[in-house]
């Protein structure tokens, strides 16, 4: 029996669906020879995001807007709420004895637990706050997070071999958007599930069960500012995408700048997310392992595909922790048109 949450609010009494704590537990239950390692790792995740969500709720008060000074590993000025993000994530995860070792955007090599905590069966990676350029003009941002077992044997540190896993071996993925309101959406492979949250109570609830994507939509989203430097085959399906057929209208153009609002958008009501190489990028920008690969594993699960112009990007076998990959990442149809217009 799924337990009803009953909030009193100015238009009465509204009643709520399960949380991401009992939807978590529910599928411990499920899951035969479960230890709760997973739950666990969930949960200090979740405590992370709230956190997080938390401080970007109220960047313009606190002093914790701007930039730190700093340039991080993929040379890009580093927020202080970056910074903030990154380290809360890490002091939420790594006191838990459920990960092996972690990485991030924001740190070049892999993060080992400290020695003073256990080691756990789970590789955590993450972008810990993804779009941080939309952080002082008040648009969405988003944390993005995969979950590996680990490879290397033994119950000791883990190790970069142990990031470098493909997207098909993911456990579980997700991404939380700070937006209008603040939503935890996650996939273990079966199906993929919103929770958003209720700040008054601190909860994140069930508001999107199962999430299936359009297979195919009527929206692009690509920085056009690129055209000059994209291969004629990206030109090719761009004008062609825009530009009315026969049997359909021209795609509409939606573009947030910030990867997790986009690919939350287009998620939500299908299209075409898409970030091409160019001659300033030859593997385009985002990069596989924090970015395009969780958010892939939760697009499949929701009915959608993800390419990096030739492959799946699921089944790329990562060779550098911070590495880039072109991504066309939404519905099935849209990406194959896509590929397939690039292609020629
Ligand atoms: P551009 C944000 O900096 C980011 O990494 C992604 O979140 C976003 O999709 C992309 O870069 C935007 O890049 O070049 O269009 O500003």
């Amino acid at each position: 029996m799924r337990s009803e949450h009953l909030s009193i609010g100015p238009a009465g009494p509204t009643f709520y669906g399960q949380t991401l704590e009992q939807h978590l537990l529910e599928r411990q239950r499920r899951a035969s020879g479960a230890t709760g390692d997973f739950t666990g790792l969930f949960q200090q995740i979740s405590l992370a995001s709230k956190i997080i969500g938390s401080q970007v709720s109220k960047a313009g008060l606190a002093n914790i807007l701007g930039l730190t000074g700093q340039v991080n590993v993929q040379g890009e000025e580093v927020q202080k709420l970056d910074v903030f993000a990154n380290e809360t994530i890490v002091r939420c995860v790594q006191q838990g004895g459920h990960v092996c070792v972690m990485g991030s955007e924001e740190v070049e090599e892999p993060i080992p637990v400290p020695p003073q905590y256990p080691t756990g069966k789970y590789v955590l990676q993450f972008d810990p706050l993804d779009g941080s350029g939309n952080i002082d003009i008040n648009a969405s941002i988003g944390t993005i997070f995969s979950v590996h077992r680990r490879r290397t044997a033994g119950s000791g540190p883990g190790t970069l071999e142990d990031c470098l896993q493909p997207g098909r071996d993911i456990v579980a993925a997700g991404y939380v958007i700070y937006g209008s309101s603040n939503m935890f959406v996650y996939s273990t492979g079966d199906g993929a599930h919103g929770f958003t949250l209720d700040p008054a109570i601190g909860e994140y609830f069930l508001s999107h069960e199962n999430l299936k994507i359009p297979e195919r939509g009527r929206t692009y989203s690509v920085n056009e500012g690129n055209y000059h430097k994209w291969s004629p085959g990206v030109q090719r399906w761009v004008d062609w995408v825009k530009t009315p057929q026969t049997d359909r209208a021209a795609y509409k153009l939606r573009y947030i700048g910030a990867m997790v609002a986009d690919f939350h958008r287009t998620l939500l009501t299908g299209g075409i997310f898409a970030y091409p190489p160019d001659t300033k990028n030859a593997q385009g920008k985002l990069r596989l392992l924090y970015e395009a690969a969780p958010l892939a594993f939760v697009c499949e699960a929701a009915g959608g595909a993800a390419s990096d112009g030739s492959r799946r990007i699921l089944d790329i076998e990562p060779t550098q922790l911070h590495q880039r990959t072109p991504l066309y990442i939404g519905s099935r149809a849209d990406v194959e048109d896509a590929v397939g217009v690039i292609a020629g």
